[in-house]
């Protein structure tokens, strides 16, 4: 069998790329490894930069995401009892948009289903070949039976555990990476949110985050150590800490209710270069990971499928391979920019084992700068919504 482009991984990256290429009249088969429902059973990101929300306009999948999310027009930052407001649309001019992941991924396997698009699931032992030559082809098994697809391109959409990145030799691939001491427990309730912005606290206790999906559903998470386990925290625990970390009034307003669910995810920061080799693209957490401190996990994910698109549409239409040439240097030079940003946001806000009396006082004193210092905050706000692509 033959395709265009072969995009390994149905996650919002490979999926969202494959729409926008079926738009161009581009035929690209989506390989994926577990079932659609597996995939949008995941709890991940909230937050959607504007960038994003273009991209899926001009996929054609933007229909609920406009009548179903929430515009936000700024953030909270809580700080010990106090909070204040960061208000992205006077600094910048634009929002962000909160809409679920998960949604942003079933609206895009809806689509991929009326466009009869084809997305393979359930795809085992998928294996590149020849990704350096003119040929390149992907073999996998499929309940039982050995298939091969033979291809232009392959998109590497496969996240941070997949194959794509590995197949790039050691002697060409350049691994950046720093882990953080602690993780984020996740809790997801049926609550109304308790504010209706974010509000992002640094605690003496340790970093929170109140979030939400919709007016009834509501995303906490509080920073906690990388040795727990989400079955040690009964969802008692969990409210009482969410409560000591957020400002009093925020406490008391707070509404609790059984976790519908509840996760550990360890912080990572991590990138790959180059994010090409030869006819092999690498996109979102295939290349890159950032800590979930500032939500830009999938957005940056979005900026690339954005550059391997265009590219791709101008070899295709044009015979232009300019954009597919310089991708992998586009595409880093955004993704450098969000890792400093998670990076520093993330030291902004957590407790870290070691932290010295001197420590505390450079991110009180960061703290206070962002609260008082407009330039500080539109440089905040200008990271937050998305720098441009
Ligand atoms: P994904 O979403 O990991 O999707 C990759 C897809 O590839 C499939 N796959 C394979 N398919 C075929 N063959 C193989 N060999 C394969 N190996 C893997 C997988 O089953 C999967 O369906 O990557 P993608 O599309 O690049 O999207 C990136 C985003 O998902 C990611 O950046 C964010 O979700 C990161 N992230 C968060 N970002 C935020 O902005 N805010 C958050 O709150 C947030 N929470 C999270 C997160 C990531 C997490 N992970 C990865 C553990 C919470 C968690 C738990
Ligand atoms: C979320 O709602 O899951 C969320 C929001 C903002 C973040 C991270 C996660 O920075």
């Amino acid at each position: 069998m033959r395709a265009q482009v072969v995009i390994i991984g149905g996650g919002p990256s490979g999926l969202l790329l494959g729409q926008l290429l079926h738009r161009a009249g581009i035929e690209a088969v989506v390989l994926e490894r577990k079932t659609r429902d597996y995939v949008l059973g995941r709890v991940r990101a909230g937050v959607l930069e504007t960038g994003l929300v273009r991209l899926m306009e001009e996929a054609g999948v933007v229909g609920r995401l406009h009548r179903e999310g929430f515009v936000h027009d700024g953030t909270q930052i809580a700080v010990g009892g106090e909070m204040f407001h960061i208000d992205f649309k006077a600094l910048t001019g634009t929002p962000v948009i909160v809409y679920g992941q998960t949604e942003v991924t079933r609206d895009l396997y809806d689509a991929r289903a009326v466009a009869g698009a084809r997305t393979e699931f359930e795809v085992e032992h998928v294996v590149i070949h020849d990704a350096d030559t003119d040929r390149p082809y992907v073999t996998y098994d499929q309940h039982g039976d050995r298939k091969r697809i033979d291809c232009d391109f392959i998109a590497g959409c496969d996240g941070f555990h997949g194959v794509s990145r590995q197949t790039i030799p050691l002697n060409v691939r350049r691994e950046y990476e720093k882990t953080y001491p602690f993780g984020w427990l996740g809790v997801l309730s049926e609550t109304p949110p308790v504010h209706d912005e974010l509000i992002y606290a640094n605690s003496d206790r340790g970093f929170a985050l109140c979030s939400m999906r919709n007016a009834h559903l509501s995303r906490y998470y509080i920073q906690c150590a990388l040795s727990d386990h989400p079955e040690d925290w009964t969802d008692k625990a969990f409210w009482t800490e969410l409560k000591r970390r957020i400002p009093a009034e925020m406490a008391e307003r707070l509404e609790t209710g059984p976790a519908i669910e509840k996760s550990i995810a360890p912080l990572r920061s991590f990138v790959t270069e180059p994010m090409r080799w030869g006819r092999l693209f690498l996109c979102g957490d295939a290349a890159h990971i950032v800590p979930p401190t500032g939500a830009k996990g999938l957005n940056t994910a979005a900026s690339d499928v954005n550059y391997l698109y265009r590219g791709l549409v101008r070899y295709y239409q044009d015979g232009d391979s300019e954009g597919i040439d310089r991708y992998s240097e586009k595409a880093l030079l955004r993704v450098w920019k969000a890792e400093r940003f998670s990076w520093w946001f993330s030291g902004l806000l957590h407790r870290y084992p070691h932290q010295s009396a001197f420590d505390l006082k450079m991110q009180q004193a960061d703290l206070a700068f962002l609260r008082d210092n407009e330039s500080q905050q539109r440089a905040f706000a200008e990271n937050y919504v998305g720098l441009p692509y």
